[in-house]
Order: C-alpha cells, then sequence, then structure tokens
C-alpha cells in the first residue's frame, strides 16, 4: 500500500538548497518519511491529492537542524576543572596535569552503559527540542576497545530511543591513554589496525576524527589513521588548528576528508585547501567562547575561498558544556561574523555535507527526509539572533510530528 501522503501548507520556507530560496507562502508534501514536493502553493500539483492538510499558519519552516559534530555521550561533568580554568590555568596545562579527556575516561570506564545513556539521553532530548533532527555522535572517552565500543553502542542506541538520526564517529585518537602513556605511535597503531576493524565490522561506525594537534596526535599518526579508514571505505574527518597549526587540515584535505574542525589556527593556505578538497569547515564556537580563546577561525577566507562553512555544538564536557546549536548559530555570527543566512546554511545543507548526508538531507527537496522545523517566528533572521531563547514551534521528524 502506498504511503499516506499529507499536506503542510500556509509556510514560509527556507529550503535551504543552494540558492537558499525563501518561498511564500510555501507548502511542503511528504510521503510516508520523504519529501515529496516543495514549492509556493500556487504550483501545487492538482494530481496529487493528500489524505490530510495541516495549516501553519504563516510560520517559518527549515530542515531538521544538523549537529554535525558532538562529543554527547560522556559521564560526569568537568565543572571543578572549569573553575580552575577560572582561576587562570590553562585547559592544555590541565590536559598535560592528567585531566582534560583523561578526566572524563575515568568516568566513562567507570560507568555501565546504562548509566552513560541515561547521563546522555537528556542532552539529546534538550537537541530535538531546538528543532535538531541528526546528529554526529563520537566516541573518544573510552579509549580502550571494550569502552569505546561501550560508547559507540549508548550512541545508536539514542536513535532508538528518540526520534533522531544518529551517526557514530571513532575518536579513539582523542587522547593517548594511560596503557599507552609515552607510545602514541603504537596506541595508533593498534587502533588502525585493530580497533578499527573491529568496530567497523560491529557495524558500530560510520566515520573516524582524529583530534591533530600538540597535546593530541600528530600529522603522521593522522595519516596512518586514515589509511586504515581508507582500506575499510569509512570516511575521516578531524579536529585540526584549534589550539596551534600543525597542518593537518592540508592532509585532511588531500585525503577529502568529509570535514575539518574547529580551524582557529587555520590561514587563508587552508582555506583555498578546504575548499578545493570540497572538506567542510565545522565551526565551534562554543569552544572559541568556553575557552576564552582569542584567535578567531579565517571566516573571511574560507568565504572568499568558497568553501562550505558549518556550525556545530562540540557538546562536550571539558571546552564546551552545552547542547545548543541555536546557540551556536548565535555565536557564529557575533563572534565569528556569519551572517544569519551563512549560519542556517552551516546546520543544514553545510552539516549534512559535514556527515556526507548532502544526498539524503540538509534541504527541503524532493526525494530528500521529510526532516523540518516549524518555528515561531517572524523574521528567518531570529535563527542565529537569539541566544538562549529556543523558538521551537514543532518537530516533524520523517514525515511524523514529534513534538
Ligand atoms: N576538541 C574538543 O573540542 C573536544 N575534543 C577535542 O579534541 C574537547 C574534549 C574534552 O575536553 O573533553
Ligand atoms: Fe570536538
Amino acid at each position: 500500500m502506498a504511503e499516506t501522503l499529507y499536506l503542510w501548507r500556509n509556510a514560509r520556507i527556507a529550503a535551504c538548497d543552494d540558492s537558499m530560496a525563501r518561498l511564500a507562502p510555501g507548502a511542503l508534501l511528504t510521503r510516508g518519511a520523504r519529501i515529496e514536493w516543495v514549492g509556493t502553493e500556487g504550483d501545487l500539483p492538482r494530481e496529487l491529492t493528500p489524505e490530510e492538510s495541516y495549516d501553519l499558519r504563516g510560520a517559518w519552516v527549515t530542515p531538521g537542524l544538523i549537529d554535525c559534530h558532538t562529543h554527547l555521550v560522556f559521564a560526569g561533568t568537568r565543572a571543578a576543572e572549569y573553575a580552575e580554568r577560572l582561576r587562570g590555568r590553562s585547559y592544555a596545562e590541565i590536559a598535560r596535569a592528567g585531566g582534560g579527556i583523561l578526566s572524563t575516561m575515568r568516568a566513562v570506564r567507570g560507568a555501565s552503559e546504562q548509566q552513560l545513556f541515561d547521563q546522555s539521553l537528556p542532552r539529546l532530548e534538550a537537541m530535538l527540542a531546538e528543532g535538531v533532527t541528526t546528529v554526529e555522535i563520537k566516541s573518544g572517552y573510552g579509549l580502550t576497545l571494550e569502552d569505546e565500543a561501550k560508547m559507540l553502542r549508548v550512541a545508536r542506541s539514542l536513535a532508538h530511543a528518540l526520534p533522531v538520526t544518529i551517526t557514530t564517529t571513532l575518536l579513539a585518537a582523542h587522547a593517548v591513554p594511560p596503557e599507552y602513556a609515552g607510545r602514541p605511535d603504537a596506541y595508533v597503531a593498534e587502533v588502525a589496525t585493530r580497533w578499527l576493524p573491529r568496530l567497523h565490522a560491529d557495524g558500530l561506525l560510520d566515520s573516524v576524527d582524529i583530534f591533530c594537534e600538540k597535546i593530541g596526535f600528530s600529522v603522521e599518526h593522522a595519516a596512518k589513521l586514515f589509511d586504515a579508514a581508507a582500506r575499510l571505505g569509512l570516511p575521516v574527518k578531524m579536529h585540526a588548528e584549534q589550539l596551534s597549526n600543525l597542518g593537518g587540515s592540508l592532509l585532511a584535505a588531500r585525503r577529502g576528508a568529509l570535514s575539518c574542525d574547529h580551524l582557529e589556527h587555520a590561514t587563508e593556505v587552508e582555506a583555498q585547501a578546504l575548499a578545493a578538497s570540497g572538506t567542510v569547515a565545522v565551526l565551534l564556537p562554543v569552544a572559541f567562547f568556553c575557552l576564552a580563546e582569542e584567535r578567531k577561525p579565517p571566516v573571511a577566507a574560507l568565504r572568499n575561498a568558497g568553501a562550505a562553512i558549518a556550525i556545530a555544538t562540540d557538546c562536550n564536557p571539558g571546552s564546551a558544556p552545552g547542547s545548543s546549536l541555536l546557540l551556536a548559530m548565535s555565536m557564529a555570527t557575533r563572534l565569528f561574523g556569519l551572517t544569519c543566512e551563512e549560519a542556517l546554511a552551516a546546520v543544514t545543507r553545510h552539516a549534512a555535507r559535514a556527515l556526507g548526508m548532502q544526498a539524503d538531507r540538509g534541504t527541503l527537496a524532493p526525494g530528500k527526509a521529510a526532516d523540518f522545523v516549524v518555528w515561531d517566528i517572524g523574521d528567518l533572521e531570529e535563527l542565529g539572533y537569539w541566544s538562549g531563547f529556543n523558538p521551537c514551534r514543532s518537530v516533524i521528524k520523517a514525515g511524523r510530528r514529534v513534538s
């Protein structure tokens, strides 16, 4: 039997396609979990007779938002470290002293799978309440094969608990675990040759990431890990040029990485390389804000080079304790100088590309996922304007109203 056809009409539609077209009065037809048709009401195809019709009363509609970089699955908090940083200790100093990522590693290793799930769920609920319908979740706080697998299973099970599409990323190369202290080469070799194939075979991986940084891993480590990912056909991404410029993004661009994330210390050279390879530049303004960084990512250079810019929350207990993509948009406009339109593209079409999902979601177009958000706003520019207010009226996921 054919799936039910629904009409959503009397909307102002931001399709977030190439031209960032706005349609008013606009309408959408959905069939099951897919969009069948989008356009202005006057052009509605007569031959299609919807089973039901919803009047959106002139509200703005955008694609479901996509948070393309999160570490949402974790246990505990690092509020005590934050207090230390307020007193002047740096993020890198705390990390070198065995705190930072390793402190969350201890909390994650000590948590049961259920505890990890229970602590992570409210963060995903908060995202969904803001219209986020697709979320990427990284591992990286387990740092043993079993604990990384535990994090990834929790990420997968969150997708069954809430109407949110989840993609998973192996970030075992986040910090060198105590078992490999002083032996980062051996650790990367273990991850690349044993953990990666195993977790991939268990269906737990959609992509692979590495923290390429002085307090993380080198460009050579990234090359080894990317080789292993390529052998399995897994796409790669990179935390690059966050605290210093190691040149990781040039490697990522050469390897056709899906995205390079952070980029505060990137320059015009990296911007051009990312644009040329189609690697998305993912900006994480909440981390910039919470670490009180001063150096900003090269937005003008990225823009001039024609790079796709995405924005994500980086939701994590250390550098970006928060779940609000709307706040990240507001920070990206005010702190990094994106326009509201760029910020909207950054959490829809470009965020989809950062996950390799551009054929499936991120714009409102026939054949794409019927994931969209109805906003109680007068102007589309209110997305990226409010900082700490949520104007989401309702969320439609896979053709069904879920909030
Ligand atoms: N960069 C980040 O922003 C997160 N990981 C990374 O490599 C922070 C992770 C943490 O501090 O817990
Ligand atoms: Fe991150």
